[in-house]
């Protein structure tokens, strides 16, 4: 895309208005440990080099999910959309008073100034990016020399793939892991064709790819995104995205000490149905059954790696 007009693509999906209360009640202090902000496109233009153009959905709004499902703190992770500009990340950063943290997207020319102005805005890590339909391709040679100038900082590095891309990604994963030293945190669980069997070799490759790599951490995250099931009908059911349980229980049960669960708000490129966010969080027990997993997820380790000076 060539311009900067805040004009959303044909047939975005709006956030849902009016999400209900989750059932669910959150331990205190738990993190939304992926979201996002967009714009407003008015205030902060979105990236030339975009995919798509998203509705605007501001910090304001943010705040204002995080306190109605009962959330203490986010991790606000940059969306293509606003390519290398943090900008709208670090004001939303800066604007939380402590309770957000942010992942950045920088390229190989950022300056040590910059980085450190990222890390005082609250950034404690960069997003690698290899969707294909989201980015153009970055070489791998840029983005080891971003994960060995983020490394000093204590920070780590995001990654979202496709299931299928995982065997090609691999070595390249595990050169930032093992050569850089930084921990790799996985968005969505790398997006399992969840129509597969959880003990498929799709998955069981993931599995491994955790187990072999000890500072390699799973977002639980993203259901609605993977279901092919869906939410529930209209009949009062809050058992949503069931298909999706059985993976991310897997990596709950197998890895508690590194998982991560976020909303995705608001929930970019959806196509078929915009989720009830407060349904999204009563996803949870679904995949860390009891009061001890739930509190490492949603507090335990997201505290560990973006509030380690806070944690217990
Ligand atoms: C997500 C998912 C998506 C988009 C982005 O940065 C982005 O544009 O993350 C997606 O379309 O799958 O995790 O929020």
């Amino acid at each position: 895309m060539t311009d900067t007009a805040p004009t959303k693509t044909p047939g975005w999906l709006d956030w849902y208005p009016n999400p209900s209360k989750p059932r669910f009640v959150l331990p205190p202090g738990s993190v939304d440990a992926h979201c996002h902000v967009f714009g407003p496109g008015e205030v902060f233009p979105y990236a030339p080099e975009r995919k798509y153009t998203p509705c605007d959905a501001s910090r304001e709004q943010l705040f204002a999910l995080r306190d109605h499902l009962g959330f203490a703190r986010n991790v606000i992770v940059q969306a293509t959309c606003h390519g290398a500009d943090n900008r709208a990340l670090v004001d939303a950063c800066r604007a939380s008073e402590g309770r957000a943290r942010g992942v950045a997207t920088v390229r190989r020319s950022v300056g040590d100034a910059e980085l450190q102005a990222l890390h005082d805005a609250g950034v404690r890590g960069v997003r690698f990016n290899f969707v294909k339909r989201l980015v153009d391709f970055t070489p791998k040679d840029e983005l080891l020399e971003i994960a060995t100038r983020i490394r000093p900082l204590g920070w780590h590095v995001v990654v979202y793939f496709e299931a299928a891309d995982l065997p090609e990604l691999w070595s390249f994963f595990a050169a930032v892991h093992d050569d850089v030293g930084v921990p790799v945190v996985v968005d969505h669980m790398g997006r399992p064709d969840v129509r597969q069997p959880v003990d498929g070799p799709e998955f069981a490759l993931f599995l491994k790819f955790m187990h072999d790599h000890p500072r390699v951490w799973s977002k639980v995250s993203c259901p609605e995104r993977l279901s092919i099931s869906g939410p529930p009908a209209l009949n009062g059911e809050r058992h949503a995205y069931r298909d999706v349980v059985p993976f991310a229980r897997r990596v709950v049960e197998t890895f508690p000490d590194r998982v991560l669960w976020g909303t995705d708000w608001p929930h970019p490129n959806l196509k078929d149905h915009m989720p009830d966010d407060g349904l999204l969080v009563d996803f949870i027990p679904h995949i860390a059954p009891t009061a001890e997993l739930q509190h490492r997820l949603l507090v335990d380790n997201p505290m560990r790696l973006y509030w380690p000076e806070q944690a217990r």
